[in-house]
């Protein structure tokens, strides 16, 4: 039988993005579903009624969600192109620093950008000390996956991705000198064909990201 794979995203959704990067990392033929998430489609809503949310792979009309189980179940179905190592520590080790992300890092960054003030500061404050972790795992490694891309790589993608935008819209730096590993990380990840022809137009982002940051900070 012919594999039907669908995936609804959005253009610029960090968490679909690193569906998209996995698919084509295993060489994946798929339907892409652009959705409009003011206005969400009946298809989203019939296969993520928990959460509403998009990425939802479709595969041969079953749905999963939650952009790391996606990743996971990617891994599981197509074994080519291999993004979680067979070591069971190894493999924990992945897993961590893809909830770290979610968990930590991500919701720190997205303060900065989101908040004003003290918040703010304590935001920066938090990321920088959250930055600082990713730097220490980098340390001797050209991925966080070791000599290639693996699930973590995609996980943290999102920083190479959208770190220059929220920078360009606030004005100021936030991954600089202080992070030398990282820097480089992002210059690797970002030049690799798979991710370098599957990103989301720097102009487009700009333009979202700086519509989002006055909603956040309407001129007082
Ligand atoms: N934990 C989820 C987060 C997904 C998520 O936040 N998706 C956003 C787009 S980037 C969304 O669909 N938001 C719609 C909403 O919150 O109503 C995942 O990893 O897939």
């Amino acid at each position: 039988m012919a594999e039907e794979v669908k995936l609804l995203k959005t253009w610029s959704s960090r968490f679909g993005l690193r569906v998209v990067w996995a698919l084509k990392l295993k060489g994946i033929q798929y339907e892409a579903f652009d959705e409009d998430l003011s206005n969400k489609s009946a298809l989203l809503l019939q296969y993520n009624p928990v959460y509403k949310k998009v990425p939802v792979l479709v595969h041969n009309g079953k749905p999963i969600s939650e952009s790391l189980v996606i990743l996971e179940y990617i891994d599981e179905t197509w074994k080519q192109n291999p993004m979680l190592p067979q070591h069971p520590l190894e493999k924990a080790r992945q897993r961590f620093w893809a909830k770290f992300n979610d968990e930590k890092l991500l919701p720190s960054i997205s303060g900065i950008f989101t908040k004003e003030g003290k918040e703010r500061e304590e935001a920066v404050a938090a990321s920088l000390e959250n930055l600082k972790f990713v730097e220490e795992e980098l340390k001797g490694k050209k991925f966080f996956g070791g000599e290639k891309i693996g699930l973590a790589d995609l996980v943290f993608g999102w920083l190479a991705n959208l770190i220059c935008v929220f920078e360009e819209v606030l004005g100021f730096k936030i991954i600089d000198e202080r992070f030398p590993l990282l820097l480089a990380w992002m210059k690797e990840f970002s030049q690799l064909p798979i991710i370098k022809d599957n990103w989301p137009p720097h102009d487009k982002m700009i333009i979202k990201y700086q519509e989002q940051y006055d909603k956040y900070h309407p001129a007082k």
